[in-house]
């Protein structure tokens, strides 16, 4: 008999990449969708008669049961989140009823309904916050946002269940993680997205914030296959998941902008609008136990995932491009 999977974020970046991994691999996969004015499915349109579509929110513990009730699922991966950072300070409070309680909803529905099934938590490196480097299992917790407060909150939310009940529920502490469907707002994707932009000639500048922080990127397609293999363990447990090498967001301008043929200099500006009330200055993954546990290590170096996603919104802009 096939597997079943729920997955909540299904619409999100890792949502949709996970999903094609598993419905590729034979899982009858159902997702969490929340009630939107505007469906937003852009990025599982084609998968979208290979997925069943759950209607539900985190902060809504009945539709949680239901979902659940519904999918009776052998693996949970809950990777719906209020994710971005910056807005984590202008709405906390959201922010913790999502991104934190929204996780001890998840857990009960499973233990009330499915109890047997497998959970994985999308958690973050974020976590450790102002920390030595390189961070792996045993670093010490440093939450340095609303996000990694409730990020931290959740974390020990799922050891909690695996000890208190004996439920199979893993912590995944992923490092950042990009691709050509990483929402705009973040990083990666909005120097992409400017590059793109500026070559076409639909913009002149791009306005960023601190440009000295360091993180550990890498492709979200390598890490959605972390995610699954955790699930796949003897025992539950929790893993770092990283390239292992950091980059400022300088050297990601720069090589972006050299993927495109562009000097970096004439265009970004630095805006203090972009700049957090706390930032984290480093961030970069040992891996050490995934690789030895796991078997994993990512596919996708750092140059690479930039081309990839240079190019891919080079070629969307390209087609409404004033220069053809
Ligand atoms: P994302 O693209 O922002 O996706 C977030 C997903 O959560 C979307 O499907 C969103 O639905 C859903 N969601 C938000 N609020 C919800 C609510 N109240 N009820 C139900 N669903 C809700 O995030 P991602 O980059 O794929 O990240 C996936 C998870 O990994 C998140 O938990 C994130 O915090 C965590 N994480 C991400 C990274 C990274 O670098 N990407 C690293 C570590 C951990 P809509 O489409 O309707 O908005
Ligand atoms: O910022 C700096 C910013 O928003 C990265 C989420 O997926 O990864 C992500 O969180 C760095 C920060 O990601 C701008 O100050 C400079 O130091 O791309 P980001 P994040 O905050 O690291 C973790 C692991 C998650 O769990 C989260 O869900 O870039 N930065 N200038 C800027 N950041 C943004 N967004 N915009 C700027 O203009």
């Amino acid at each position: 008999m096939a597997k079943s999977a729920l997955i909540t974020g299904i619409t999100g970046q890792d949502g949709s990449y996970l999903a094609e991994l598993l419905v590729d691999k034979g899982y009858d996969v159902y997702g969490l969708v929340r009630r939107l004015s505007t469906p937003n499915t852009t990025r599982i349109e084609n998968i979208a008669d290979k997925v069943i579509l759950l209607e539900g929110d985190l902060t809504d513990q009945s539709s949680l049961n239901v979902a659940v009730q519904t999918a009776q699922p052998d693996e949970v991966y809950n990777l719906a989140a209020q994710s971005f950072v910056a807005t984590s300070w202008n709405q906390p409070v959201l922010t913790g009823d999502v991104t934190g309680l929204g996780t001890t909803r998840i857990l009960e529905a499973i233990r009330q309904f499915s109890p047997s099934a497998k959970m994985y938590q999308a958690s973050s490196s974020e976590m450790f916050g102002k920390a030595d480097v390189p961070q792996s299992e045993s670093t010490p917790f440093h939450p340095r946002s609303p996000y990694a407060v409730a990020k931290v909150y959740a974390y020990y939310a799922t050891v909690n269940y695996r000890e208190s009940y004996g439920m199979f529920c893993c912590n995944g502490i992923l490092f950042n993680h990009e691709s050509p469907r990483r929402g705009i707002e973040f990083v990666t994707r909005k120097i992409t997205d400017g590059v793109a932009r500026i070559y076409h000639g639909l913009s002149k500048e791009l306005r960023l914030g601190n440009l000295d922080a360091k993180r550990d990127w890498g492709f979200a397609g390598d890490y959605v296959k972390a995610m699954h293999l955790i699930l796949q363990q003897k025992d539950p447990d929790d893993f770092v998941i990283a390239t292992g090498e950091s980059h400022s967001v300088k050297e990601f301008v720069e090589l972006s902008f050299a993927e495109a043929g562009l000097d970096w200099k004439k265009y970004v500006t630095q805006d203090e609008r972009f700049m957090r009330p706390a930032d984290v200055p480093d961030l970069r993954g040992d891996i050490t136990k995934a690789k030895r546990k796991l078997g994993w290590e990512p596919d996708t170096k750092f140059n690479e995932l930039i081309r990839m996603m240079v190019k891919a919104d080079l070629e969307k802009y390209g087609k409404n491009s004033v220069f053809k």
